[in-house]
């Protein structure tokens, strides 16, 4: 196990995210602080998606012959369906799918939905749990049998253009979540043997945890008319004729919360985004045997003060040490810390430790102005673990020129290859066997003409790879 590897799993028991003791492979708990977590980070999601989709809700078990219509589909998952087989004593006549994804829930109703070109463009989109049995080795929150956290979004448009223009419209939301959480990611679209099944086209966002491998956090595809032409979805145009639609579909799993904890995490513990930190500010009064309850009082003060503007703030009056206390919100993560003694009291003083780098300031107390205070402060958090993130992730995309080159840098430092590559899949394939690593996929057209790193032809594409989770 890796160094990370163990720092991961170490902190998700220690910070109360995940119980992972729960006598299913692949299935875990989600304890309180996890939860929260999970909640706040899917607020800013919901509040993004709520703009223009609708949030629906659909059963979690699929019947076997609708899984089954599309072809290349159910090919992509049939390793990884669980059945239900039975109800009570009695055999299924017809076997139940947990669904993987929900295509195949959707689909057949879609079909019923869908009438006129001007019910059109739909776009919906639900949050629940999706199964999925994976045979290769599974990790709390980053490869699970049941995703517990599954985002997917489902839309229908009347013209190929529409579902082009939503591709690009999901990858900008889905850069401004990641942007909100400060998790830095590439963008490129898979290659062909790498895209959902059923997909034309399949945009991928990766972000790079701290042991040099990449994991992919975020799904955007193009269905183009494959499912319409399989679960017969048409449309009336305005001249009454009937066509088919075009779709796409984009998925977010528990990595949103992986990519979090592993991105911006450090030797202290976790480091949260403020947005979803279940606990932005904490409070801790710094107490000895005179003046206890005037301090005590005045931390009350600063913490109903701060909470007026729904922060969710923290006052530990525990009777323990303080160093404890620090350590302990410090591998909680918790953004920032404000220490409030009797001379600070006097000297119209308060104390502040950032999260993100544990530095330590003193700052004037000001009732007036404490809000805007604080709130400058966790801004800045914010921005700065975006930036520091941000600059880790570009310091580790290396362009080579040759194999040889890309097997180095791969063996000694890990992180993320940029290359150029002919486009044919029988190189692409080359070389993620002799590297051992996952083509990422093409990133832009490469300006000036090049050449295949594998083949030496010309090359119209950089492209990216790694190890990858
Ligand atoms: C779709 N259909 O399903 P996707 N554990 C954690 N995360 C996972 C796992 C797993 N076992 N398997 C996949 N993911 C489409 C889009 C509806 C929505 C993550 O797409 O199969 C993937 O990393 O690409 C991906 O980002 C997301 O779930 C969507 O899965």
């Amino acid at each position: 196990m890796s160094k990370f590897s163990e720092w991961f799993h170490e902190i998700l028991e220690e910070a109360e995210i995940i119980d992972t003791r729960y006598p299913i492979k692949g299935m875990h708990v989600w304890l309180p602080q996890g939860f929260k977590i999970r909640k706040y980070t899917l607020n800013i999601l919901r509040n993004l998606l709520d703009q223009d989709h609708e949030e629906v809700l659909f059963p979690l078990l699929i019947p076997e012959d609708e899984l089954a219509k599309e072809a290349i589909h159910v090919k992509g998952f049939e390793d990884e369906v669980y059945w239900v087989t039975h109800g009570g004593l009695t055999q299924l006549n017809k076997k139940l799918a947990l669904r993987p994804t929900s295509e195949t829930a959707m689909y057949p109703m879609f079909n019923l939905w869908v009438r006129s070109h001007s019910d059109l463009p739909l776009k919906f989109y639900q949050i629940v749990n999706t199964f999925r049995y994976e045979t290769k080795h599974t990790r709390p929150l980053i490869r699970v049998r049941e995703i517990t956290t599954f985002k997917e979004a489902h839309t229908i448009h009347t013209d190929s253009e529409g579902a082009e223009n939503q591709v690009k419209d999901a990858v900008e939301l889905y850069k401004s979540f990641f942007d909100a959480l400060a998790v830095p990611y590439v963008i490129t679209t898979r290659p062909e043997w790498d895209k959902f099944p059923g997909a034309d086209y399949t945009v991928a966002f990766d972000t790079l945890l701290p042991d040099g491998k990449t994991l992919q956090i975020g799904t955007v595809h193009n269905l183009g008319q494959t499912f319409a032409h399989t679960f017969d979805i048409t449309y009336e145009t305005e001249s009454g004729d009937h066509q088919y639609v075009y779709q796409t579909c984009y998925g977010l799993s528990d990595r949103i919360i992986a990519s979090v904890i592993g991105v911006h995490g450090d030797e202290s513990g976790l480091c949260l985004p403020p947005r979803v930190a279940p606990v932005q500010v904490v409070i801790v009064p710094i107490l000895f045997k005179e003046g206890k309850e005037e301090v005590l009082d005045f931390c009350r003060k600063v913490e109903k003060k701060l909470k007026t503007q729904s922060m969710r703030v923290y006052l530990d009056d525990r009777d323990i040490r303080a160093g404890k206390k620090f350590y302990e919100w410090e591998m909680r993560g918790v953004p920032l810390r404000i220490e409030i003694g009797p001379r600070d009291i006097k000297n119209n003083k308060m104390i502040v430790v950032s999260r993100n780098n544990l530095e330590k300031k003193t700052l004037d107390y000001h009732e007036e102005t404490l809000i805007l205070t604080i709130n400058t402060l966790l801004d800045n958090i914010n921005q700065e673990m975006k930036d520091k993130a941000w600059e880790r992730l570009k310091n580790n995309i290396r362009k080579v020129k040759t194999v040889e080159e890309a097997q180095e840098e791969i063996t000694e430092s890990g992180g993320i290859i940029q290359f150029s590559w002919c486009g044919k899949t029988s190189c692409g394939k080359d070389l993620e066997e002799t590297l051992r690593v996952d083509l990422l996929g093409i990133e832009s057209q490469v300006e000036e003409e090049d050449k295949c790193i594998n083949c030496g032809k010309a090359a119209k594409k950089t492209t990216l790879l790694a190890k990858t989770y």
